[in-house]
């Protein structure tokens, strides 16, 4: 099982403009020691390396394809359409334009049949998509789901320990 879960995901982003946000996400999966493929493929400005990305994904070992893009973000729908992994959209909020939610509704209103899971927009989805490729590759693996049970109780720990704080300042 060594290494299994370091080429298990793989991050797709539409233009090196989402990679600040998208670094959020990879930052997520080194905390699990998942250190996955990351691509910058187009939709729109390279459909065929897009399609080739798509096709070969799973032979390759992949598990789960992340797809984040901005502005008419049609990237993860376009890889969905072409595998039978799962994909999960981060919507990118684009320097201009409606504020993400054109990426938006672009990823998450997908035909029936061809299910994108999409995220929120920007940094807290890139975080999520992390957070939420483990909680599906930890379903069959037994590390992969201590380290998410450890995650989620640091997580709960520290909203403990500010409330705790705030507490603490109220009294005093
Ligand atoms: C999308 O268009 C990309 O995902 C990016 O969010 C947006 C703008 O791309 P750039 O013009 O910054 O390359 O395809």
């Amino acid at each position: 099982m060594v290494g299994a879960s370091k080429t298990s995901i793989a991050i797709v982003m539409g233009s090196d403009s989402d990679l600040s946000t998208m670094q959020k996400c990879i930052d997520i999966l080194k905390t699990f020691d998942i250190y996955p493929e990351v691509r910058i493929i187009s939709a729109h400005r390279t459909p065929d390396i897009a399609a080739e990305f798509a096709d070969n994904a799973q032979s390759k070992g992949v598990k789960v394809i992340i797809a984040a893009a901005g502005m008419a973000a049609h990237l993860a729908g376009a890889i969905a359409g072409r595998t039978p992994l799962p994909i999960i959209g981060v919507p990118i909020q684009a320097s201009e334009g409606p504020t993400g939610m054109d990426a938006l509704l672009s990823t998450v209103q997908m035909p029936p049949g061809v299910p994108v899971a999409s995220m929120a927009i920007g940094s807290a989805g890139a975080k999520n998509a992390a957070v939420f490729a483990v909680q599906i590759l930890a379903l069959s693996d037994d590390d992969l789901a201590a380290k998410l049970d450890k995650f989620r109780k640091e997580q709960s720990a520290a909203v403990v320990a500010k409330d705790k704080k705030l507490q603490e300042s109220l009294i005093s």
